[in-house]
């Protein structure tokens, strides 16, 4: 390493102290994780997810961390509406949004898909993928206005990867994955950055959700490997969000070592 690069490396990186994040699916798992990583930097929170009791404790625990100000705002991501207006009653010093993750989302059940229930379907997609334009159709235009900003979506090796029974998971994610390269051409010439950070298995409330409470099939999946955890992921967002400013990391695919591909899993 040069010794111009060496000296220049870490200032490089900017602060993050203040930012304002709103985080969808912060109620659990990887939502939750990120916003504890934020909250150590000293950042704004803005959390969101349907089970208001566990943001309202989720908020308390943020501001111990270091979190300047965190507010629970309780919506279901798939009513458009509701969305719009819960962000547009954030007080004013929360208004200004710099940096959403797109953490809500979920899978249902491992079925063919002839085999499956359309009501699922709805429920997958709406969530996945029409929850995240949802949002991102209120706070991206204030950022474009801004010439500022970043989105980051959670997406899944399930967006690249197919998998007996994963159909509408898999085409959930992989709508997202072409959601975000398409917003990286729209956004361009501005100063808004986009990214998608694709993990395979982390253990989470994802597969209890996934197999409807059945705990131990959802604690099947991870048998005799070591999944990722949620924090890890958050690294990976925090290292997304905190590159300089004229640096955008588009995707991170990040796998359990355990694994080689969604559907290679070495158990012990
Ligand atoms: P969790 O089940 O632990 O968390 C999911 C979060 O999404 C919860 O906070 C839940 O909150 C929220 N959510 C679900 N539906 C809605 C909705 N309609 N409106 C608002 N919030 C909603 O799972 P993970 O943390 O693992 O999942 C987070 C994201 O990561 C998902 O998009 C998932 O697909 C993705 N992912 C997960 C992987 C894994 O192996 N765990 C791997 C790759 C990607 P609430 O129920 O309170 O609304
Ligand atoms: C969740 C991980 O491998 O079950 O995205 O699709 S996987």
């Amino acid at each position: 390493m040069s010794e111009s690069t060496n000296q220049t490396l870490f200032p490089r990186f900017p602060s993050l102290s203040g930012k304002v994040i709103l985080i969808t699916g912060a109620s659990s798992g990887i939502g939750a994780a990120c916003a504890r990583a934020f909250a150590v930097s000293g950042c704004r929170l803005v959390v969101l997810a349907r089970r208001t009791d566990r943001l309202t404790q989720l908020t308390s625990e943020l501001q111990a961390l270091g979190a300047q100000d965190a507010i629970a705002v309780s919506a279901d991501v798939r009513d458009a509406a509701a969305v719009r207006s819960a962000i547009a009653s954030l007080p004013s010093a929360l208004s200004a949004i710099d940096v959403v993750v797109h953490a809500a989302g979920l899978g249902r059940g491992r079925d063919k898909l002839f085999e499956s229930n359309p009501a699922e379907w709805d429920e997958v997609l709406d969530t996945n993928v029409k929850g995240v334009l949802s949002v991102t159709q209120v706070v991206l235009p204030q950022m474009v206005q801004r010439d500022a900003g970043h989105i980051v979506h959670i997406g899944s090796v399930a967006g690249s990867q197919p998998y007996p029974g994963g159909a509408i998971y898999c085409a959930s994610k992989a709508a997202i994955r072409m959601l975000n390269q398409c917003l990286k051409h729209d956004l361009l010439g501005t100063r808004v950055r986009v990214s998608t950070v694709d993990p395979g298995m982390v253990e989470t409330e994802f597969s209890v959700v996934r197999f409807r409470g059945d705990t131990a099939r959802a604690k099947a999946v991870y048998e005799g490997m070591t999944p990722m955890t949620a924090d890890d992921v958050a690294e990976a967002v925090l290292f997304c969000v905190s590159r300089p400013a004229h640096v955008n990391i588009s995707e991170i695919t990040m796998l359990a070592t355990d694994q080689a591909s969604a559907t290679t899993v070495h158990r012990r």
